[in-house]
This record gives C-alpha cells, sequence and structure tokens, in this order.
C-alpha cells in the first residue's frame, strides 16, 4: 500500500515509521511511504502556509492554497485514486475495525495539520474523513499519522514474522487485553512465575492464558467485554476467575 503523508514535519513521521515492524515493512515493499511539505508548494519569498485567524484569536491557521497543490502533487504521483484522511481532534477515534478497513486500501493520503488546524474550506473540499486517535491533546496531526501507519502496516500480508503472526492469531484480533506474561528466573524476590506455566501441560497453559484474558479485559476494559458473544466455555472461565478474585478457597491455587 503506498501512503502519502502531507505535514510541515514529514520527518517526524518518516523517520520513526523507518524502525521496527513498520520498517521491515517498508523494506519489504509493503508500504510505500512518501512525504509531502506544503511549505515546498507555498508561494512568495517568504513561503507561507499559515495565516492568522478571521475573527481573531490566537494561533495560526493552515492556507487553502499551498495544501490544495500539495495534495494535487501527491495524487498526481501515482495513477491510483486515494482518499485523503484529516488526522484532526474533531474526527472519529480510531479503531481497529477502521485500521483493518483502512490497511486494505491501496493507497491514501494523510494530511496532519499544525497550529490552531486548516482553513475549513480545504477540508469541506478535499478531505474524506477525519480521524482523532483519543481523547487528548497532540500539537499536531504526526503523532496520529504515525499511530495509524504503524497499526496498518503490521495488518499487511507478511509483515510480521512468524511468532508476531502466531501471536496475532491468538490475541491480536478477538477483543480481549493480553495474558500475564513471565521470563526467567522462576523464583524472584518480586515473586514466583505461576506453577501451571511450568508444567509443560500446553491444555492447561492456553486454559490459565484464556482465562486471564478474559479477568483482565473484565477488570480493566470492562467496555471491550461483550458477554453476550462470549462462548459458554469463556464464561465458565471469567466466572472461575471472577470467584478466584472473590478470595480463593484456602490452599487452593492463589499465585500472588
Ligand atoms: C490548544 C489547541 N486547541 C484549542 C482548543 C485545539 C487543537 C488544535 C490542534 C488541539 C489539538 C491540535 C492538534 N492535534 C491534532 O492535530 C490531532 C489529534 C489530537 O490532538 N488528539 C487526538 N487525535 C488527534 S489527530 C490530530
Amino acid at each position: 500500500m503506498r501512503i502519502d503523508l502531507i505535514s510541515l514535519f514529514p520527518e517526524f513521521v518518516t523517520q520513526l515509521a523507518a524502525h521496527g515492524v513498520v520498517g521491515r515493512a517498508g523494506e519489504r515493499g509493503l508500504i510505500d511511504i512518501h512525504g509531502w511539505n506544503p511549505r515546498d508548494h507555498a508561494e512568495g519569498n517568504y513561503r507561507r502556509v499559515d495565516d492568522r485567524p478571521f475573527g481573531g484569536g490566537p494561533g495560526m491557521v493552515m492556507l487553502i492554497e499551498p495544501l490544495q497543490a500539495t495534495i494535487a502533487a501527491a495524487r498526481a504521483d501515482d495513477p491510483r485514486p486515494a482518499q485523503v484522511l484529516y488526522l484532526s481532534p474533531q474526527g472519529r477515534r480510531l479503531d481497529q475495525a477502521r485500521v483493518r478497513a483502512l490497511a486494505a486500501e491501496s493507497r491514501l493520503i494523510l494530511l496532519c495539520g499544525r497550529y490552531e488546524g486548516v482553513d475549513e474550506r480545504l477540508l469541506r473540499a478535499e478531505v474524506d474523513e477525519e480521524l482523532s486517535i483519543g481523547d487528548y491533546v497532540l500539537s499536531g496531526g504526526e503523532p496520529a499519522a504515525l499511530v495509524l501507519i504503524d497499526a496498518m502496516a503490521r495488518l499487511q500480508e507478511g509483515a510480521l514474522n512468524d511468532a508476531q503472526s502466531a501471536e496475532q492469531d491468538s490475541f491480536g484480533e478477538d477483543g480481549l487485553l493480553d495474558c500475564p506474561h513471565y521470563t526467567r528466573p522462576v523464583e524472584h524476590p518480586l515473586g514466583s512465575v505461576p506453577e501451571v506455566l511450568l508444567s509443560g501441560n500446553h491444555a492447561q497453559i492456553a486454559r490459565w492464558r484464556r482465562m486471564q484474558a478474559l479477568g483482565r479485559t473484565w477488570q480493566r476494559r470492562p467496555d471491550l467485554l461483550d458477554m453476550a458473544a462470549l462462548s459458554k466455555r469463556d464464561k465458565a472461565l471469567l466466572a472461575e476467575f471472577q470467584a478466584l478474585q472473590a478470595g480463593p478457597a484456602p490452599g487452593g491455587g492463589g499465585e500472588a
């Protein structure tokens, strides 16, 4: 998939996207990020990209013309049609379902705002969708674009190594939080590793992990738990977790 990133600081995103899973997806030709700076499409000696807001008030607003020229240049660089997504606090909140849909596109143009934002007329004319990554204040759209790119890159076929793909199959797509993880040493002043993980009994281990994933999701993110959609087995595992929380039977199985 091709991503055209429009930003006053395109390197902010392209540099970070050169590392890790996203970087490898780039090396493998699975994603191809092109950075565009509206400053390069601004007119005059000062190459202005922003101006003061009509009606007064603090901050600056990004000008129509440089952004329109930049979007046109990005479009013209590849024959495939592209949706324009604007990363903005006013956007719909990004979630994994939206990431999955966007990751299936062959081309996207991501527009990052700085300052107070972008002239509303440019948005109305050029933007297909506004996306926010959550209810907190960033300094610009770049970190949000990086978040979206990272989430889409790891969904490209072949982006993950075998271990990562296996983990995604077992945990990534079921909407539950992860189970706890432990490594050496077995005994440590901070505590010991739950016995079941040392048992070699793979069915019991899988069962314990599933129960932990269900239990932790119930404790920390009940909004993610669609009780109705849980299988009978999952409901029983969650009930078992809840019973253990309420107070394990004396002599029985408490791990902490
Ligand atoms: C202090 C400025 N705010 C006045 C009420 C408005 C404002 C303008 C521009 C707040 C943030 C920003 C920059 N943010 C983004 O461009 C952004 C963003 C975000 O701040 N939070 C979550 N998702 C996103 S996507 C783009």
